[in-house]
């Protein structure tokens, strides 16, 4: 006996007109010609083409989901900004994502990942833009676009290229700290829910007395901090290359909810100028026996999106969300980040991006932008230009403008920040490598690396890579070189 299928809603067009058949075009007799005016083939044919966006520059491949935040600890005395004030819970949403690959690509291979979070305040969306390292490769701005080329595709054969890779790397000895932090075990997260973020920037805290702070974020993982081998994320690219992306879809549906402590390293004002690092240096760290952490609250994530391309592939993260209470640094790197989040979420979701789902603040919006591309929520503004006498919104410096800046002066420069006492590129890698590293941490890291340089690295850059691991410790790159010469 066949059983009568359930009852299904008919399909419509993009209109919401009932279409004939979700089969057959309409053609002149079954073996005929197809018509043009088989609008529904038409309008599918042309959605398809169209449904994609660009896929992100860096950290195209990713998963994400939504949660709340929620303050544990008094942090108010440094910091005025609505969400972090006792008690409070915040709606957020958080993206994860490997860097160089594309969208397809495996999510074991090694790379840093990104931690990126948004939280919908009642002052409107603050986005902390992180990754899993408390550092980057490089320090200036201008170097970002030719780092990110060295480790993605050549343009000859569209294939990636080590040597291409420790080519920029040796000759940019800044790297050598993150670097570092890549070939080891943090390389290759077991999964998302099992990595640290950080801010790796630092940033500007203000009271509500003006009083100002630099600060670090540091997101430590419930889970625990875990890794996967190099052999096994190897055989995972192969059999599962979506198995972090799983991993967190699954855990959340199942009601395990992932979730992170969120803590602070805060440096009052005036210890920037002395203090033994450059602290705004994204390649340093500040030691934890400078200043400790300080626990602030915790993110939990428990919500999958319903719809991924609409939440996660069109959410528009951008470090120049700061909320009151909040200001960026003078960190090099920070600054120029300000300019080109906003700029490329233009270019790849279009310029009315903030009114989607994902981006649209959930405090009110009374902003005088108006019209362009796809936009849908009218203006609620008494008038479209400022100022006005019809009853439009005005700044209200008084409450919420921030002293969130420094003062600066000086002639017009093209230089490198002004070293502090202890600022040297190998310093805190080598620390990290004979202090923080055991035994069999320090071997793997050893292996990760003459593996990654087995792989297509050729002289002169070969040597350059010895010395810039002999640069870190002496023993350690010695290893290398021994290991990779007799291979
Ligand atoms: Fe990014 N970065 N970045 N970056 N970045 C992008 O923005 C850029 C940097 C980070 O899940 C892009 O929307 C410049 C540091 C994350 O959607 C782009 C510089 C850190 C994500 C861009 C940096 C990051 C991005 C690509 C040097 C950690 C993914 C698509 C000045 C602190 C966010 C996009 C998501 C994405 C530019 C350096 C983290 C092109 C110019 C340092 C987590 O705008």
């Amino acid at each position: 006996m066949t059983e009568t299928p359930e009852k299904v809603p008919y399909t419509t067009s993009n209109s919401g007109i009932p279409v004939e058949s979700d089969e057959h075009s309409l053609t002149v007799g079954a073996d005929g010609p197809i018509l043009l005016q088989d609008h529904y083939l038409i309008e599918k044919m042309a959605q398809f083409n169209r449904e994609r966006v660009p896929e992100r520059v860096v950290h195209a491949k990713g998963a994400g989901a939504y949660g709340t935040f929620e303050v544990t600890n008094d942090v108010s005395q440094f910091t005025k900004a609505d969400l972090f004030q006792p008690g409070k819970r915040t709606e957020m949403l958080a993206r994860f994502s490997t860097v160089a690959g594309e969208q397809g690509s495996p999510d074991t291979w090694r790379d840093p990942r990104g931690f990126a979070l948004k939280f919908y305040t009642e002052q409107g969306n603050y986005d902390l833009v992180g990754n899993n390292t408390p550092i980057f490769f490089v320090r200036d701005p201008s170097k970002f676009q030719d780092f990110i080329r060295s480790q993605k595709r050549r343009p000859d054969s569209g294939l990636r290229d080590h040597d291409m890779q420790w080519d920029f790397w040796t000759l940019s000895p800044e790297s050598a700290h993150m670097v570092t932090w890549l070939m080891g075990d943090r390389g290759i997260p077991k999964s998302y829910r099992h990595m640290n973020g950080y801010s790796s920037h630092t940033y500007m805290w203000v009271n509500g007395g003006g009083e100002r702070f630099w600060i670090k974020y540091h997101m430590k993982t419930d889970q625990g901090v875990d890794f996967l081998p190099q052999r096994t994320a190897d055989e995972l690219a192969g059999t599962d290359a979506d198995v972090h992306r799983r991993d967190l879809y699954e855990s959340i549906k199942s009601g395990n909810a992932p979730s992170w402590t969120m803590y602070v390293q805060v440096m009052p004002f005036e210890d920037a100028p002395d203090y033994r690092f450059n602290p705004f240096d994204l390649t340093k760290v500040w030691p934890h026996g400078d200043y400790p952490l300080i626990e602030v609250g915790r993110m939990t994530l428990d919500r999958n999106p319903e719809d991924y391309f609409i939440h996660i592939e069109q959410a528009a993260f951008e470090p120049s969300n700061l909320v009151p209470g909040i200001g960026p640094s003078p960190d090099k790197m920070l600054l120029g980040r300000l300019f080109s989040y906003p700029d490329t979420h233009r270019y790849r979701i279009g310029p009315n991006y903030a009114q989607l789902p994902p981006n649209r603040p959930r405090s009110q919006v009374r902003s005088y932008a108006k019209d362009g591309p796809m936009r849908y929520e009218p203006a609620r503004v008494g008038a479209v230009y400022a100022p006005n006498s019809y009853g439009g919104p005005a700044a209200d410096v008084q409450n919420f403008g921030d002293p969130a800046g420094w003062a600066s002066a000086g002639e017009m420069v093209r230089e490198a920040y002004k070293p502090h006492r202890e600022d040297d590129d190998w310093g805190q890698p080598g620390t990290m490598v004979r202090q923080v590293l055991d035994d069999a941490a320090r071997e793997r890291l050893m292996s990760n690396v003459s593996g990654h340089l087995a792989q297509g690295v050729t002289r002169p850059v070969l040597d350059r890579a010895f010395q810039y691991w002999r640069n870190i410790d002496k023993e350690l790159g010695d290893s290398i070189a021994t290991r990779v010469n007799s291979a």
